[in-house]
């Protein structure tokens, strides 16, 4: 009898660099070209590749030529559709480990046994852009994980912000079509700042809270390593015995939440549009592997009471005040993928891949992806087979009748493809006991009619929770973010209308901060079309909805600048890069050309990148070292000072030791306006300098774990309300 084998989940933990049961099951697909000699698809041996089959030498090219045909066609077909909205995406393998079982709350199998590692496959993504679209977009990230569990696979498809922009799925077209590029001009690529996408928000005012979000802090973030997940919908959560809870999911960064500012989005944008990709692939070659908790919120029917919010509305949060998150397990990404398209291009989410102990709720966006995610592929994978495709199949087996389509490619034998029936011996024969899954049975009726309840129309409070919870800075860069945004749509009466019917409503500094920017001199609230009242949502403020909530515990994965001349203080930057590395932090050589650079006393180090390859705007922090012809050099050039001024003017960290902090004086004072020695305090504010490297790299990293110095800047700074 077919039975499935559950030996995996009594493993002992595996070693860190041994295959996990997906990285095994990947193996027999994997071709390598070492030492293999070059053929036909059909495995026939092609002495040439050069020139095609041709009637005499300046003949014409013969239609018997297999060779040519072959490649030729095979090249015109290599485009598959890309995906309708998260088309941009970067891909990694890691492992989930549960701290502790959660037999109480589930019994989905990867949450039971700390000792198991639960193979995974995560794809982040832009939203609104193309396949080749830049990294740095002003817009939602998908955060999608597959599970490769023991029990099938569970997708946990989310985004970096908890709450979605519509509350139907039936929207999604609307929403969509209004955010990608115009429909006559196809422009602009990547970017909400046009006049479709706010004509959009002005008119369905459920979109106040996402909008909020998307123009905050969160929508550029430093790396996918520095931003939370977030499963949006409600999902439930069964135990053994039955019972159902409501759960809420969460991914928390280890190294914190951190983003970047607007200035140098735009300018990575066009250094290096792939950015968090390379910066993703980079951590995880190097070891710096980015890592997530798991996170749930667990509630039952009896804390719905205590909620003014409906926990089916998926443009609500449940405040973490309301219901703490409890941090169940952590995920590492440890390997890359080995091919973009195979893997990364060609993993299917589905927001029904569920596995028993997890189940769904009446979310209504919720369910419209439960149809989607399956009917989507259909187009762009080229049929129903996907689930086939090596990097999409369960670790375990997989048994029924589904049959037949384009590119299927398992042999079933035997001519019982129904059930019931005896000649296969009944074969697959259903699941017994508690391993199936079962859906909770929940008690559903009403009459049928295209309606939403009132619970869905408070459309501003948490809009407004979410703006007062942040920070000054944070604040200021939401107000400077819609002054952009809305400072592109050509249309006044729709800037009018999202000032008056969607800001005010908000917020009144926010819409007096942002109105006479953006051609809407005098603010007036209006209602929103369909808003009902606001509910009192218990608190002020939430501490979590800030970013400044989660400096992370760690700064590995960050990228440090150390710029060099001939003559650079070699030990210096020896001992820096040496305590950097520790730190799992990448420090990268910058000199005027590539290659060895002589230091003062014999050593040298090798410039991987030179002033017209990087700009400042790529590294996380900057370090100048000693050594006076070094230093000399720097300042002769203006890179060097450009480099270091545009650095502090993103409030980024600045180290120096012995010469290197003329240079980092000087630069200051040039952007200040100032002599080097009458520089104002709070312009230092993160400015490391050391006569010696003895206690600089300490100090350094702390700097660095900082990550920005808002002080330097008097108008960012905090306390207040937002500068009108
Ligand atoms: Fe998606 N979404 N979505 N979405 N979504 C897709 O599926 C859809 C929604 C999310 O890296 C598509 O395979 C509908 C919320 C991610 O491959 C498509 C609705 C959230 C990804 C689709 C939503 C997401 C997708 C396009 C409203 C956060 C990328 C390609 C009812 C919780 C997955 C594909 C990857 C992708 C439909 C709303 C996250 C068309 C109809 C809410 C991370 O099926």
């Amino acid at each position: 009898m077919p039975s499935r084998s559950k030996s995996s989940s009594e493993q002992p933990p595996q070693d860190p660099g041994v295959p996990d049961a997906k990285d095994a099951a990947l193996e027999p697909f994997r071709s390598r070209p070492e030492g293999t000699v070059l053929t036909t698809d059909q495995g026939v041996l092609i002495p040439q590749t050069d020139d095609s089959l041709r009637a005499g030498e300046r003949g014409p090219s013969l239609l018997e030529d297999f060779h040519l045909r072959e490649k030729i066609t095979r090249f015109d077909h290599e485009r598959i559709p890309e995906r309708v909205v998260h088309a941009r995406g970067s891909g990694a393998h890691g492992y989930f480990q549960v701290y502790r079982p959660l037999a109480e709350y589930t019994k989905a199998a990867f949450l039971q046994d700390p000792a198991v590692r639960t193979p995974v496959f995560v794809r982040f993504s832009t939203v609104q852009g193309s396949r080749g679209s830049f990294d740095l977009a002003r817009d939602v990230r998908g955060f999608a994980t597959k599970f490769y569990t023991t029990a099938g696979n569970f997708d946990l498809v989310g985004n970096n912000m908890p709450v979605f922009f519509i509350q139907d799925g039936i929207k999604f077209p609307d929403v969509v079509h209004a955010v990608k590029p115009e429909a006559d001009s196809e422009m602009p690529q990547a970017a909400s700042a046009h006049d479709t996408f706010w004509d959009f928000v002005g008119l369905a005012p459920e979109t106040a809270h996402h909008m909020m979000w998307l123009m905050s802090d969160r929508a550029i973030p430093r790396s996918y390593a520095t931003m939370e997940g977030f499963g949006v919908h409600t999902f439930r959560l069964v135990n053994a015995e039955g019972r159902s809870r409501f759960v809420k999911f969460h991914w928390k960064p280890l190294a914190g939440i951190h983003s970047v500012v607007w200035d140098e989005a735009t300018k990575i944008n066009g250094m290096d549009p792939d950015y968090h990709r390379r910066s993703l692939w980079e951590s995880i070659e190097a070891g710096a592997f980015p890592e997530y908790e798991l996170g749930l919120q667990v509630f039952g029917e009896e804390d719905l009471d205590r909620f003014p919010f409906d926990i089916l509305d998926a443009t609500k949060l449940v405040p973490e005040e309301l219901v703490p998150v409890e941090r169940v397990g952590k995920m590492v990404l440890n390997r890359n993928p080995d091919n973009f398209f195979a893997e990364t291009e060609q993993v299917a989410f589905h927001i029904g891949n569920l596995v028993p102990g997890i189940d769904v709720t009446n979310d209504p966006l919720l369910q419209a992806r439960l149809f989607s995610y399956l009917d989507t592929q259909l187009t762009r994978l080229g049929g129903p087979n996907f689930h086939e495709i090596p990097i999409n199949r369960p670790i375990v087996p997989v048994h029924n009748h589904q049959q037949d389509g384009f590119h299927h490619d398992t042999i079933t034998t035997g001519k019982a493809n129904y059930h019931p029936n005896s000649i296969g011996g009944g074969c697959p024969v259903m699941a017994t006991g508690d391993d199936g899954y079962v859906h909770v049975p929940e008690k559903v009726g009403g009459p049928k009619a295209r309606q939403r309840p009132d619970s869905f129309r408070d459309f501003f409070s948490q809009a407004t929770l979410f703006f007062r919870s942040l920070s000054l800075v944070e604040q200021q860069h939401l107000a400077n973010a819609l002054r952009f945004e809305l400072g592109k749509v050509m249309r006044v009466e729709i800037r009018e209308r999202v000032v008056n019917e969607i800001l005010a409503n908000i917020d009144m500094d926010l819409a007096n901060a942002v109105g006479p920017v953006v051609g809407v001199p005098t603010v007036e609230a209006r209602p929103a079309r369909g808003a009902g009242a606001p509910r009192d949502q218990g608190i002020e403020a939430s501490a979590a909805l800030s970013q400044l909530s989660l400096p992370g515990e760690t700064i590995k994965g960050r990228q440090v600048a150390v710029l060099v001349a001939p003559g650079f203080a070699a030990p210096e930057v020896e001992a820096v890069r040496e305590a950097l590395i520790a730190a799992g932090v990448t420090p990268v050589v910058i000199s005027s050309m590539l290659g060895p650079i002589p230091g003062a006393d014999g050593g040298a180090a090798e410039a991987t990148k030179t002033f017209a390859t990087a700009g400042s705007v790529l590294f996380d922090a900057v370090y100048v070292p000693g050594g006076p012809a070094s230093v000399a050099a720097l300042r002769a050039g203006a890179a060097a000072l450009q480099f270091l001024r545009e650095a502090h003017a993103h409030y980024k960290p600045i180290g120096a030791t012995s010469e290197g902090a003329e240079l980092v004086r000087t630069a200051l004072a040039q952007a200040e306006q100032a002599e080097p020695d009458s520089v104002r305090g709070d312009v230092m504010a993160g400015v490391v300098i050391a006569e010696s490297v003895a206690g600089f790299p300490a100090d350094f990293t702390q700097a660095i774990a900082r990550h920005r110095f808002w002080e330097r800047d008097a108008t960012q700074q905090m306390g207040g309300t937002v500068r009108p």
